[in-house]
């Protein structure tokens, strides 16, 4: 069995040596040398975790970050990558499908018994991974949906279509975020811990519409609360924790919001030592639920940071990244491993619990240089940090200065394991390996237009930003957060001016109409080449 396997994985090397072969006249093909293994590819995606929130993005005097600081140092730190989106269900659309968010409807952010937002039909990164050897996996915060009907899983069987039917070999995850019911971690498909046979009273139901009668809510029972809402969250009660929507049941299955990190930390640290055994190489999308609300990091970082549990959380966060890379060292797979850190969206400090982010955040600034965060179509939004390291192949200790999105990780792993893309695959997807392996960093390289999306849509080309006009509200008071939102266009030039303070669209019609036109073509054509 081991050697049939063994020859397998040697005729797949060897199959991928043949495709590159093929290509040898185009200048991509020097990105998969043979006859070396694939590399393993480990996505670590923050939640929430701003641009300056990370000590080597310029926070040294406000944050320690020594794990996500190592990596930057073994590896290329980027200045000027995006997520797709200002929030998390259509940023992570955009990783696992490389399609724009906003091409579809119902990708806004998903309650947690949304239907799946990524489909057994879509053509997702996990597949494409798979067709190329590998085993894959999700760890931690999922927040795409799960079954095929809003509201209709059964919560107490097997909930499906999973993420095995969209490419997962194994999946543990948080079906939304933490301040969402269900409050409870779910396997391949089912509620971890879950144990009806001797326990029927904990059987799990959710409504995002109805409270159960006799259930405590926040709104009315504030006294239960260890953690007060500022606004929202204040449906059912978890673990002292106001949420939204409503469940009851659980019993022991219900996650310990302290102890989300080492859980499913653990659970990736377990999956990468299975997978290490093994001769395929393996994938793994491994989503923190830090730094988001409700932040309760474990006791062990609990006022560590001076900034409260905000700050705590990144501090946790960091410990994530020691833990995976520690495993990654002491499997001796680092070398032949492709790290990949990144954050789904921007900064928000006060996202609706009374945690004392506002209050503690002294002279950080999650959003670094630039304007707006969370939910906005300024910059702050989706310039998110991004980290990638491959000791064999990523050059050491450099910065990037490259437009990157991740909307192009689709392609970019393809072209690096050697699989083409079907019609229709990924279509917002363009192989930018060379960007995202750290080869090309020059401003003016990488994507000739970044697409940004928070309810309107910006495009960037060469430093200049067009943001399309919009009604949406100009600020949101509730996250204290400038949406970016205006009716007259926008114009910054990024080059000179980062933080967006001058809008220059009075002054450059011309270049307004040039970007309106493109980002008009982007919306009407996909965007792969
Ligand atoms: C908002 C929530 C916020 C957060 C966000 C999604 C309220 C008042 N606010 O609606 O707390 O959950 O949705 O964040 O409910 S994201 O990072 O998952 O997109
Ligand atoms: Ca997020």
């Amino acid at each position: 069995m081991y050697h049939t396997k063994l020859n397998l994985h040697l005729l797949t090397t060897l199959a991928l040596c043949a495709t590159t072969g093929t290509a040898a006249a185009k200048p991509k093909a020097k990105t998969a040398a043979c006859p070396q293994p694939k590399p393993n590819v480990v996505i670590i995606l923050a939640d929430d975790l701003g641009f300056g929130d990370i000590a080597c993005n310029g926070s040294f005097h406000t944050i320690e970050t020594p794990n996500v600081d190592r990596l930057a140092a073994q590896g290329v730190r980027f200045a000027d990558a995006h997520s797709t989106a200002a929030t998390s269900t259509p940023a992570r659309y955009s990783i696992l499908t490389g399609e724009y968010a906003w091409r579809r409807p119902g990708t806004g952010i998903a309650p947690g018994d949304a239907a799946m937002i990524v489909t057994p039909q879509h053509q997702t990164l996990p597949e494409m991974m798979q067709r190329a050897g590998y085993t894959t996996a999700a760890v931690g915060k999922w927040h795409l949906g799960l079954g095929d009907k809003a509201g209709q899983q059964d919560w107490n069987g097997i909930v499906t279509p999973g993420l095995k039917e969209i490419g997962f070999d194994y999946s543990y995850i948080m079906a939304a975020t933490a301040d969402r019911v269900p409050c409870v971690y779910i396997e391949d498909g089912r509620v971890a811990g879950l144990d009806l046979a001797n326990h029927p009273e904990d059987s799990i139901r959710v409504s995002y519409s109805k409270p159960f009668p006799g259930e405590p809510t926040g709104r009315r029972n504030p006294e239960l609360l260890k953690m007060q809402a500022s606004h929202g969250h204040d449906m059912a009660i978890v673990n002292g924790i106001g949420r939204i929507g409503y469940m009851t049941g659980g019993g022991k299955a219900l996650w310990v919001d302290e102890n989300i990190a080492d859980t499913i930390t653990e659970r990736a640290v377990r999956f990468i030592e299975r997978a290490a055994k093994e001769d395929d190489p393996f994938f793994l999308y491994f989503c923190t639920n830090d730094v988001h609300v409700p932040r309760s990091p474990h006791e062990r970082f609990v006022g560590r940071s001076g900034m409260g549990p905000r700050g705590d959380a990144i501090l946790q966060f960091d410990w994530s990244v020691g833990r995976i890379l520690e495993t990654l060292d002491s499997l001796g797979i680092a070398d032949n491993t492709l790290v990949i850190l990144s954050s789904d969206n921007g900064p928000v400090v006060d996202d609706g619990y009374r945690d004392r982010a506002v209050e503690l955040l002294g002279d950080h600034k999650p959003w670094g240089p630039f304007r707006g965060g969370k939910y906005s179509i300024f910059e702050a939004g989706t310039r998110v940090p991004a980290i990638v390291r491959w000791p064999k192949r990523v050059p050491a200790g450099r910065v990037s200065e490259a437009a990157a999105s991740q909307v192009d990780w689709f392609a970019s792993l393809a072209a690096l394991v050697g699989e083409e893309l079907a019609e229709g695959e990924a279509p917002d997807s363009r192989n930018q390996l060379d960007v995202w392996l750290g080869r090309d960093r020059k401003p003016g390289k990488g994507r000739e237009y970044i697409v940004e999306n928070a309810g309107t849509l910006s495009i960037t080309v060469d430093g200049w930003k067009y943001i399309a006009p919009s009604g949406g509200a100009a600020r949101n008071n509730d996250v204290n957060i400038e949406l970016g939102n205006s009716k007259e266009a926008q114009l910054y030039h990024l080059t000179e001016d980062r933080g967006e303070r001058n809008n220059l669209a009075a002054q450059y019609p011309e270049r307004v109409a040039e970007l309106a036109a493109l980002l008009e073509r982007v919306r009407k054509t996909n965007d792969r080449r």
